[in-house]
């Protein structure tokens, strides 16, 4: 082959491998620097909805080798009244909860908010950034300010920029959230955007990893058209990771269901069904339509006796977990410490950039 041509046909293997190499490179650059933020309140019995809308998925993304960062976020907990002692208790109860369920404190950061002040601190200067047209459309603020008469606490109302100082001084880039978060992210956004114009950059774009699936809004037993949830007044209304197999039985007996005798899937017209074959599905990973096939043999009354089965062999593990874990609280009190030590260490440098930014440091 001529020299030239030969060289040339060298040149352009090389600069295309370097090309290849480079993006690569970029890529697991872009990689390792992705960092996942997520929070739940410590605000009674974590349940199915908690889990497979949130849990698992943290487990999974920490079992990837994700840089995540989970926080038992009780000060979100004191934004509705709240008795002192239960709060303390539900803080150890929803670490432990986190723990049995397969969060891991060497590979996830795990704390509690409150044992790390900048979270207030960032709050305020973003509160100061804000304002309460913005804060009151939000659909949240709307439906809980419902709940509260007259007397609606300051906290419900700033809550959403308490969650964006959550989320920023982290420099999280992706945050797992139900559908129903999406406008608080996109408010985060928006103050992220903003102080970076106004102070210069500091924030990463952070990106919404919106579970679509129905793991995203498992739905009340007992009131199909309400999302399950912990501070629901009725305790029927949902599955706690932590229930005995009797009190599974109850409940899934006790669902609503409708007058249809059939197990079919239809989550627009039939919400109270297509919830117990969710929560089949999400135990089993069978589709929602091979659970209906598999269960054709039987009306809803005996569906809801295999529902129950299915559930007590997902969740007694997890409850089997839990109590050995429990037997320990002094692990439990060290997994947050060290915890609140690796979320200070990320936390302060963010702090300390912002106050030198926004004209807070003498020093
Ligand atoms: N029903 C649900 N289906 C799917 N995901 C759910 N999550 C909550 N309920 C469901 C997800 O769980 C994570 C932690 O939630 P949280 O405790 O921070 O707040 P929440 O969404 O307000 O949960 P609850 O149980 O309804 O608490 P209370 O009653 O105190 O308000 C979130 O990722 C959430 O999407």
């Amino acid at each position: 082959m001529h020299r030239s041509l030969l060289g040339k046909i060298v040149k352009r293997h090389f600069s295309m491998t370097a090309e290849l190499l480079s993006k690569q490179s970029s890529k697991s650059a872009e990689h390792h620097k992705r960092r996942i933020f997520s929070g739940i309140q410590p605000t009674g019995h974590l349940h199915a909805g908690n889990y497979f809308g949130a849990i698992r998925k943290w487990k999974e993304l920490q079992d990837q080798g994700e840089d995540i960062i989970l926080s038992v976020v009780d000060l979100h907990a004191i934004t509705m009244k709240h008795e002192p002692k239960e709060l303390l208790k539900n803080n150890l109860a929803c670490t432990a909860s986190l723990l049995a369920s397969g969060i891991c404190p060497e590979k996830s950061v795990l704390f509690l908010q409150s044992s790390v002040s900048r979270h207030s601190e960032l709050c305020w200067v973003l509160c100061c950034m804000t304002t309460m047209a913005r804060l009151g459309h939000l659909p949240q603020f709307k439906e809980k300010s419902a709940l509260c008469g007259k007397e609606i606490p300051l906290g419900i109302f700033l809550y959403p920029v308490l969650q964006t100082a959550d989320i920023l001084l982290y420099k999280a880039t992706h945050v797992p959230v139900g559908e129903d978060q999406l406008p608080h992210i996109y408010l985060v956004q928006e103050l992220a955007k903003n102080f970076n114009s106004r102070y210069g950059k500091t924030f990463p774009r952070i990106e919404a990893m919106v579970e679509k699936s129905q793991s995203g809004r498992l739905r009340s037993l007992r009131n199909p058209e309400k999302k399950m949830s912990k501070s629901d007044p009725d305790p029927k209304s949902r599955i706690n990771l932590l229930d005995e197999p009797k009190v599974i039985l109850e409940k899934c007996k006790k669902a609503i269901t409708d007058f249809t005798s059939k197990v079919t899937y239809d989550p627009e017209n039939r919400r109270g069904v297509a919830t117990l074959i969710d929560l089949v599905s999400l135990c089993t990973g069978k589709t929602p339509q091979q659970v209906c096939s598999e269960n054709a043999d039987v009306d809803t009354a005996k569906f809801k006796l295999r529902v129950a089965d299915v559930l007590i062999e997902y969740l007694t593990p997890i409850r089997q977990e839990y109590d050995r874990i429990v037997k320990d609280p002094g692990y439990v009190q060290k997994v947050l410490d060290n915890g609140a030590c690796r979320a200070h260490s990320i936390a302060d440098k963010t702090w300390a950039e912002v106050r030198n930014k926004v004209g807070l440091n003498l020093a």
